[in-house]
């Protein structure tokens, strides 16, 4: 995957990123008429991107074939995707070497024993929405289809490091970390196999063994514990990062974490043993031009505005991110709340009694935990968003997804994004409650968000939940950009978008359990053109900039309160 760093230096990974052969299949035909041997007709599109943004398939829902050739000195490869939306069935040379469900997360496939020489890939990417989707059948970000990140061939050679997760417990002075990596290795060989396997943290050296696998065996290897003294702490205002090789004679893999610790003591949230307010937005990873397939030129720019605003953290809603951006995050000292695009509005109660739709859930958070587990930005991971938390079905798999990210997810804090202050039967499980509520826009006006903070206050005392931090996730009002009002309380102006984040921003920050705050949103966004969402222009309005990113009034009120609000730690 390409990243902000080289992430072999020894490995040979070639880049199918560039023009791709493409044609759509509405008919849903492809497959019966053999396209996985080579599309009969085709157009050219750059790859990675979304096909909306081709003339003419903006709004295209269903099946669409990709086509490359590629050369390669052949053996043991692994063909690597960041994101195809939504279900991809992928073809080397006319046989199948797999399928994956999901849009937003990295997948591979190892295909051995391929000759050297020119090689044929044949990907069908399907968007199609029905029952059983994720997210389901209607959702407020447009339903994008593509391969919308980057696409690449390694070649393994002998013993192969597929994965490496850092795992590191601090000392309670910060100043010492108890390390391990846990590797998952593969022998990309015919033959039986040894071969020296080196870990290094910076200039540490924490692990150095000959590890032997059987031809084409795997294996998960923890090594032991060793303690780094005198570490450097990954920090907002110091974002100390070290460099993580693992090196066999024949491969490599090179990445890069922090060290530092997040934990909620009371209801402060600590981090690195000084207590932090979250100050943020909620960003998609989109743009009209792009859709889904967001160029970094972007992403670092959303980042010098969101810097400029005064932010401390991003909340990816609603699903991972592109691994550049987490890069970018990681670098910049930013904090990232990462979550699963498990939206709940369009989840009827009877979908989420199918034990299909809480197996899903699971994967993606399993894929989540295995791809993005070093990267110190990360301090929230998200279990889902809007579900119907009342139920005791959404409980039960909330639990489970609860375990796995406690096990596996290393030092984070765990919730998920409620609407159902009163109702909610989640709130216990969580580290931290959050909360998307939208008083003063769908319902009622600015003031009753006074009332409602009283309220769950007392809510929270009855149910003996006083002590979690509690954060606002979402909240905020649609504004068409440009559109000014006489009066202050005309909806869609940005003069009403601006006094219901000011008062809304005014108040937090003045109850005493509020610990953090996540504008709904940064900027707007294309959403779906059907119209259960009724959104004007197709769009989510409520950002604080437009879809080019041009900034509304709102955007200078919260950049002035973020600033004040950040003096006082
Ligand atoms: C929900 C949802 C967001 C967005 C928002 C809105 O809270 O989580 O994705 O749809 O509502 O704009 O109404």
């Amino acid at each position: 995957m390409k990243r902000l760093f080289n992430d072999h230096e020894q490995r040979r990974v070639i880049d199918l990123n560039g023009s791709w052969q493409f044609s759509t299949d509405p008919e849903c035909v492809g497959e019966k008429e053999g396209w996985q041997n080579g599309l009969p007709s085709a157009n050219t599109v750059m790859v990675p991107s979304v096909w909306n943004n081709e003339l003419g398939l903006l709004n295209y829902t269903g099946h669409a074939w990709y086509e490359k050739k590629f050369k390669t000195n052949g053996g043991t490869l692994v063909l690597e995707f960041g994101s195809v939306m939504t279900k991809a069935d992928v073809w080397l040379d006319g046989a199948k070497v797999g399928e994956h469900y999901g849009a937003f997360s990295q997948f591979e496939f190892i295909v051995n024993n391929v000759s050297a020489g020119e090689h044929v890939i044949v990907v069908r990417a399907d968007n199609t929405k029905n029952e059983k989707s994720f997210p389901q059948q209607y959702t407020d970000w447009h339903n994008y289809g593509g391969i919308a990140r980057d696409v690449c061939v390694h070649e393994l050679n002998g013993i192969s490091i597929l994965t490496n997760h850092v795992v590191y417990e601090l000392s309670s002075d910060l100043k010492s970390a108890c390390v391990c990596a846990e590797l998952e290795l593969y022998n990309a060989s015919a033959e039986k196999t040894s071969s020296m396997l080196s870990v290094s943290v910076g200039d540490e050296l924490i692990y150095n063994e000959i590890i032997t696998l059987d031809a084409y065996a795997s294996l998960a290897l923890k090594t032991p514990s060793v303690t780094l003294d005198n570490v450097k702490i990954w920090n907002t205002d110091a974002p100390n990062l070290y460099t993580v090789v693992a090196k066999t004679e024949t491969d490599d893999l090179i990445d890069k974490i922090g060290f530092r610790k997040i934990e909620v003591d009371g209801n402060e949230i600590v981090l690195n043993g000084k207590r932090i307010e979250l100050l943020g937005v909620n960003r998609h990873e989109e743009h009209p031009e792009w859709g889904f397939a967001f160029p970094p030129k972007l992403m670092k720019k959303d980042l010098d505005i969101i810097a400029d605003l005064g932010c401390n953290t991003v909340r990816g809603s609603h699903y991972p991110n592109s691994r550049i951006f987490l890069d970018m995050l990681d670098e910049r000292g930013v904090l990232f709340w990462c979550e699963i695009p498990m939206w709940g509005v369009g989840f009827s109660e009877q979908t989420l009694h199918d034990p299909d739709i809480a197996e899903c859930g699971y994967m993606m958070i399993k894929e989540m935990t295995k791809y993005y587990y070093n990267h110190p930005s990360i301090i929230i991971w998200g279990m889902h968003n809007e579900v119907k938390t009342y139920l005791d079905c959404v409980f039960e798999f909330t639990k489970k997804f609860y375990a796995h990210l406690r096990e596996f997810g290393g030092n984070r804090l765990i919730t998920h994004a409620s609407n159902v202050p009163f109702g909610d039967k989640c709130m216990e499980l969580n580290d931290i409650i959050c909360l998307n509520m939208y008083h003063g826009w769908y319902n009622g006006k600015f003031s009753d968000w006074d009332k409602f903070m009283v309220d769950f206050g007392n809510h929270l005392k009855e149910r003996g939940l006083y002590g979690k931090p509690v954060i606002m996730s979402e909240f905020g009002a649609g504004a068409l950009a440009g559109y000014h009002a006489h009066f202050d309380e005309l909806r869609w102006s940005e003069e009403y978008q601006r006094d219901l984040l000011e008062h809304c921003l005014e108040l937090f920050n003045n109850t005493e359990y509020m610990r953090g705050t996540y504008i709904w949103q940064f900027c707007n966004i294309r959403t779906s053109p059907t119209l259960e969402l009724n959104r004007a222009r197709c769009f989510n309005n409520k950002g604080i900039l437009d879809e080019y990113r041009n900034p509304k009034a709102a955007y200078f009120k919260v950049r002035e309160l973020y600033h004040k609000y950040a003096k006082k730690f």
